[in-house]
């Protein structure tokens, strides 16, 4: 088993490029778009495409690491034991199909439940976020600097439209509530970037009712990386092998909206 984590950092940013160069050229073809669970929920032959790409070459990279994406073409895992990749061959399918901007190629490395590498490739910017557990956590070549404390009044919060609505199944007034307090509210419809921009320090939150463990996996590891905090909404940590909740941030923003605003109130 391959676990000389520097070879496999390399072998990651290689297949992560050469995706974002596949999906980039894509763009100049006619896409191939369905729908999954509902009307919104969009997939296209890169998706597929992707994320089959991702599959193989890890397989023969080291046949004893799995891979977990969202497609379907990896393995089916119960747990994070041995070398897991969690991959999300493109998270922002809605924004890939309308916009081509504002997705990202999303990788998340674990050893036995324990993140190592963490990637999330902006494919149009050219934009790598990037971290190894302990190491530091990178843009491009440019180290991110650990997140600094932040007043919750001064504070930019990624939260999506649906959530501070009425909505059966949504506690939209705890979240309205917290929209009132902070200077300002951002939505991307990427979670992985929603995630960059927290390890950036470009949002100091980002609340969410429902994801997959693709769409946290890769972000975590780098969040973490700078003193960042990733939970759920119950401030409980995420198995990644099930949907759940997501609420990251800024370590002081996330103490303050977790005490004041969801606890016990979810
Ligand atoms: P995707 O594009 O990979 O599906 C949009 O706000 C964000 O939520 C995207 O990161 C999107 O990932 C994710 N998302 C969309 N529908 C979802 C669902 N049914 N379950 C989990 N995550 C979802
Ligand atoms: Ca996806």
């Amino acid at each position: 088993m391959t676990t000389q984590w520097n070879e496999v950092d390399e072998f990651a940013k290689k297949l992560i490029y050469n995706a974002g160069s596949t999906i980039r050229k894509s763009f100049s073809s006619t896409l191939n778009i369905e729908t999954k669970s509902d009307a919104n929920d969009l997939v296209t032959n890169m998706d597929k495409e992707i994320e089959q790409y991702f599959v193989k070459e890890v397989n023969q990279f080291d046949s004893s690491h799995k891979i977990m994406g969202e497609e379907g073409y990896g393995d089916s895992l119960s747990t994070l034991e041995g070398v897991v990749w969690i991959v999300d061959p493109i998270d922002g399918t809605m924004n890939f199909v309308h916009q081509q901007r504002n997705f990202a190629i999303s990788v998340g490395i674990y050893h036995n439940g324990t993140g190592k590498l963490g990637y999330i490739y902006d494919v149009v910017a050219d934009e790598l976020y990037h971290a190894h557990s302990g190491k530091g956590a990178y843009l491009n070549d440019t180290p991110i600097p650990p997140l600094k404390p932040a007043r919750l009044s001064e504070a930019i919060l990624a939260v999506n439209a649906t959530w501070v609505t009425p909505h059966s199944k949504v506690p939209y007034e705890v979240f309205g509530a917290l929209v009132h307090k902070v200077r300002g509210t951002r939505s991307y419809g990427s979670a992985a970037l929603e995630l960059a921009y927290v390890a950036c320090g470009r949002l100091d939150g980002y609340l969410t009712m429902r994801l997959s463990p693709w769409d946290i996996a890769g972000g975590k590891i780098i969040i973490e990386e700078v003193g960042g905090v990733v939970t759920n909404l119950h401030n409980q940590p995420h198995t990644l092998t099930n949907k759940d909740s997501l609420f990251a941030g800024n370590p002081s923003v996330h103490e303050e909206i977790y005490t004041e605003y969801l606890r016990g109130k979810l």
